[in-house]
């Protein structure tokens, strides 16, 4: 009798501890999953899509300046996730991202790595994943959390048909259904076989299959990042931004030119646009 006690209450704390798990993860939703940004939102100004900085604030920096010289026109940046975290500079990074009304930003895998460690320290559990470290996330204050939480998996701007991801998109969802994980992890698709003895395009992280970018098929042009190994990644509707900055490469964006008085929505590709990038100061860590 004893025994069978014990065992309903074994049963009850575990089925308690998944229910509390997975309401913490559901404390890290963003309020908008998906954002859109209006033509109000840059009228008279171009637009600066940045890769994956990382925490390497000297170079983010840099970069904005050299586009800042280079032309008249002002501009609004949007950071393609992955801004902070495994780098040198993330706390002066999320200050500047955070003050800054110009730049918007979604969210990569390492603000959400970032906002799980910072849940685990504040409940007092033990970080067991110290190999990112994100042991700054012990520190973030709770502006600093609320400001990473609600950072998007998507920013869409209908006018210049464009939506910006930090891993990538599969090609037969829309928006609204498509996997969270795979928004911020997903480098390539794979054909795999399905319980009926059909196939079915199954997104992975790892590099094998075919890059995503080559198969999206979607009329929107897609920027992201995410994909170091890869580099700048520039296909007929998808461009990748990410140059491994932190691994000793590049920081690259690019600065879409936005005509005067959009009256109807853009076709992308009749957007003048220029890549402009700088190099890392230094291998901040080795590639995975
Ligand atoms: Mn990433």
């Amino acid at each position: 009798m004893t025994a069978l006690i014990a065992y309903c209450i074994s049963l009850l704390a575990r089925r308690l501890s998944t229910a509390t798990s997975a309401q913490k993860l559901g404390q890290l939703e963003p309020a908008v999953k998906h954002r859109t940004l209006s033509y109000l939102d840059f009228k008279g100004r171009d637009l600066f899509i940045v890769g994956d900085v990382h925490g390497c604030f000297d170079e983010a920096m840099e970069l904005i300046d050299i586009v800042k010289k280079k032309n008249n026109k002002k501009f609004v940046t949007i950071f393609v996730g992955d801004m902070v975290n495994k780098g040198p500079k993330n706390i002066e990074m999320l200050d500047f991202i955070m003050k800054n009304k110009d730049i918007h930003c979604i969210r990569g895998n390492h603000e959400q790595a970032v906002l799980r460690s910072a849940l685990k320290y504040r409940s007092g559990e033990k970080e067991s994943n110290p190999k990112w470290a994100n042991s700054w996330a012990k520190h973030l204050s709770n502006g600093q959390f609320e400001f990473l939480r609600n950072l998007p998996y998507t920013i869409s701007i209908p006018i210049l048909n464009i939506i910006i991801v930090h891993g990538g998109l599969h090609p037969h969802y829309p928006l609204n259904l498509q996997d969270e994980h795979n928004m911020l992890h997903m480098r390539s698709l794979s054909w795999v076989k399905d319980d009926f003895h059909g196939q079915k395009l199954v997104a992975t992280s790892r590099h094998e299959g075919t890059l995503w970018a080559q198969c999206w098929q979607g009329t929107e042009h897609v920027y992201f990042g995410h994909d170091a190994v890869k580099k700048l990644q520039i296909e007929s509707n998808c461009t990748g931004l990410d140059t491994g900055c932190l691994y000793g490469g590049k920081l690259t964006g690019v600065l879409l030119k936005i005509p005067e008085n959009i009256t109807a929505p853009l076709r992308h590709f009749d957007l003048p646009r220029e890549f402009y990038s700088v190099d890392a100061k230094e291998a901040y860590i080795p590639v995975d």
